[in-house]
């Protein structure tokens, strides 16, 4: 075989070999199954559709990727947490206030998992949620526009990495600091970091058109957070958070957090901690935090926030125990009965599972093995319900199908492993290419999985495809799990890292796709709804544009009396009324991105000319035959010009109006 690749690498052998592979022998995937039957079920034929929308982050790339399963096929970017030139995002005026932050403007974070909001515990395709890592963020995306509509900054927070994980109805979406910090932030030496950081978990409430405020922070162990998530049916009212480091080393943790036998993971009863707040445990605590989000007039808008309720443990009896896990965990799944809460143990050598039951047993038993900080560290024994033996080296996380197994995604060991539930005893094992990180099943860490594939996000992808340069692409593998051994059938590449996604049947949003936006609805106060109302204004150094784009013009198309040193506001709005047909506006020299104009909507981009002149500006999406002709002029004047602000409306004195 290596020596087969060898001879592909030279250019002119290449298709004498390949060919040779034809001839002799049929080719064969991993997983055993002949390529052309792999082919065939993954293959979406053209004008066939997908079964699945696959959301999957975009990690650093700061975005969410919209994929189709089972091809594989890339469909859109959502830009989330980063500017993106390609729709405009953080760079037109109306879209800028979604990434602020108590830091100023941040324009870019690195995004880990994003969750589809849930009814009932089955995910409903209304909201998809998804973390800032870096500047600790949530964001909450519209999947009937696939836009961004909300972000929230976390105080006290420092690496939101245990985020956004949701509760069965979408009441909250949690979220725990990666890095224990002070909390409130304070100067104070780093060696004091066991008395002075904490980490604090945060619970931010849903409301019911999603919109997200953060209800309150409980105050835990200043260890590290890792993951997270929900219980449900009999563990509802529970929300599980991995720990590791809680040796609370501060430098080189590749050692100093990997002493301890067992970490924790933190079991919150996020339902009594709703009592203690509404009792008056909590305490205000300062934190500054942004709440951003799109309004009524299609404006993202920022308010700025400076203090949160934080609960200690101490003062709210039965709000948090640990238990003890074997070792730094990452992944905490709970299967879908809501019985189950299994944990990756990153340098664990069994995959330990806890029992929900056992754990309000032993919790009604005091069987506890001492305290951490006041919260009760429950007996090992007492609650584990078993451990699943030879689960390979370095399980991460674990998704369900809803048939009674579990897949785990294994680490070191590059491969998933599926176990019984029932007898917690490896049934099957297949490799991925390679080092895969997240798994997922469509709908598998819900109630009731939708199942049929298991997805492998993969880190490394080495030899798979052709290489790029110095980075190659990132990936994620399909694989069936709907006979008894996993089948891999495609490999496909992604956008950024996809640490993790979530896939719901098509069928649930495909129809409630928003086509365009009303015109007449639009409430943008730069709105302009007929070319008629096209005009230029200038309120002193400022000057207004208020124009119109349809197939194929803008009103005005001319304008003349800029001087240099004016700041000019092209605020554009598309009048057109029918789905997919944006128009673009670019002009020369502009410091910004185009921008993307959707049917109905009002965008805004600003300019500020450098130099006297006449300067071009068209649009950038080819929306007709006569796309090429779509444009326009400004004319630029030294200061103290005496050339007069005049425009031109084409559009109207052609009677298109
Ligand atoms: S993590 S590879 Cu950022 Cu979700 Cu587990
Ligand atoms: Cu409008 Cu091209």
């Amino acid at each position: 075989m290596r020596k087969l690749r060898a001879l592909l690498w030279i250019g002119g052998v290449t298709i004498t070999a390949a060919a040779a592979i034809t001839a002799c022998q049929r080719p064969v995937t991993p997983g055993g199954l002949a390529v052309n039957d792999a082919s065939a079920k993954v293959y979406v034929g053209p004008g066939e559709k997908d079964e699945f929308y696959m959301f999957a982050s975009g990690g650093f790339s700061g975005n969410v990727a919209v994929y189709g399963l089972p091809s594989g096929r890339l469909f859109a970017q959502v830009p989330v947490f980063s500017q993106y030139p390609e729709k405009g995002y953080g760079y037109s005026e109306q879209t800028k206030a979604l990434l602020d932050t108590s830091y100023g403007f941040v324009p870019w974070d690195d995004a880990h998992h994003p969750k589809v909001s849930q009814t009932d515990g089955v995910p409903d395709g209304r909201w998809l949620f998804i973390n800032g890592n870096n500047t600790p963020r949530i964001a909450r995306l519209d999947l009937t526009k696939m836009e961004t509509v909300e972000t929230i900054e976390i105080p006290n927070s420092a690496g939101n990495h245990a985020s956004p994980f949701v509760t069965p109805n979408s009441e909250y979406v949690v979220a725990a600091t990666r890095f224990s910090v002070p909390a409130p932030q304070a100067d104070v030496p780093i060696a004091t970091a066991k008395e002075n950081f904490s980490g604090l978990l945060s619970f931010v409430k849903v409301g019911a058109n999603g919109e997200m405020s953060l209800a309150f922070q409980v105050r835990l162990p200043g260890y590290s957070y890792d993951l997270a998530h929900a219980g449900k049916g009999p563990s509802a009212g529970w929300a599980f958070f991995t720990t590791y480091n809680t040796e609370q080393a501060y430098t080189l943790l590749e050692r100093g957090a990997s002493q301890r036998d067992k970490d924790f993971i933190a079991a919150v009863n996020w339902k009594r901690a709703e009592e203690c707040v509404a009792q008056g445990a909590g305490v205000r605590t300062p934190g500054k935090y942004a709440h951003n989000w799109v309004d009524e007039r299609d404006i993202a808008v920022n308010e700025m926030k400076s203090e949160s309720v934080v609960l200690e443990p101490s003062k709210c009896a039965g709000l948090v125990y640990f238990l003890p896990t074997p070792k730094s965990p990452h992944g905490v799944d709970v299967d879908p009965s809501g019985e189950l809460i299994v944990a990756g143990g990153k340098l664990a050598t069994v995959l330990p599972v806890h029992s929900f039951s056992k754990m309000q047993q032993a919790i009604a038993k005091k069987a506890f093995d001492g305290e951490a900080n006041g919260i009760p560290i429950l007996k090992y024994e007492a609650t584990i319900a078993g451990e699943v033996p030879e689960p390979g080296l370095g399980p991460l996380h674990t998704e369900f199908d809803g048939k009674g197994f579990a897949y785990t995604s294994v680490f070191i060991s590059s491969e998933i492993v599926k176990w019984s539930l029932k007898e917690f005893k490896v049934v099957d094992r297949t490799p991925t290419y390679y080092s895969i990180g997240h798994l997922m099943i469509p709908g598998g860490d819900s109630r009731k999985p939708f199942g049929k594939y298991v997805v492998a996000l993969n880190k490394i992808t080495k030899d798979r495809y052709l290489p790029t340069g110095p980075e190659l692409t990132q990936s994620a593998q399909l694989y069936s799990i709907e006979g008894d051994k996993m089948r891999l059938l495609l490999d496909f590449p992604t956008v950024g890292e996809p640490h993790y996604a979530q896939a719901i049947p098509a069928s649930l949003i495909v129809d409630k796709q928003k086509k365009y936006y009303a015109l007449a609805e639009n409430r943008d106060p730069v709105a302009t709804r007929s070319e008629k109302d096209a005009r230029v204004v200038r309120k002193g150094n400022e000057v207004h544009v208020y124009m119109t784009s349809i197939r194929s013009h803008f009103t005005p198309d001319n304008i003349e009396g800029i001087q240099l040193g004016d700041t000019v506001f092209f605020h554009m709005t598309n009048l057109e009324q029918d789905w997919d047909v944006p128009h673009g506006f670019a002009i020369t020299g502009a410091r910004n991105s185009e921008l993307l104009v959707m049917p109905g909507q009002t965008r805004t981009l600003v300019w500020q000319p450098d130099r006297v002149g006449v300067f071009p500006f068209y649009c950038t999406d080819f929306c007709s035959a006569l796309h090429q002709e779509m444009q326009g002029y400004v004319r630029v004047s030294p200061k103290g010009s005496p050339v007069k602000l005049t425009w031109n409306a084409p559009g109207a004195a052609v009677g298109a109006n």
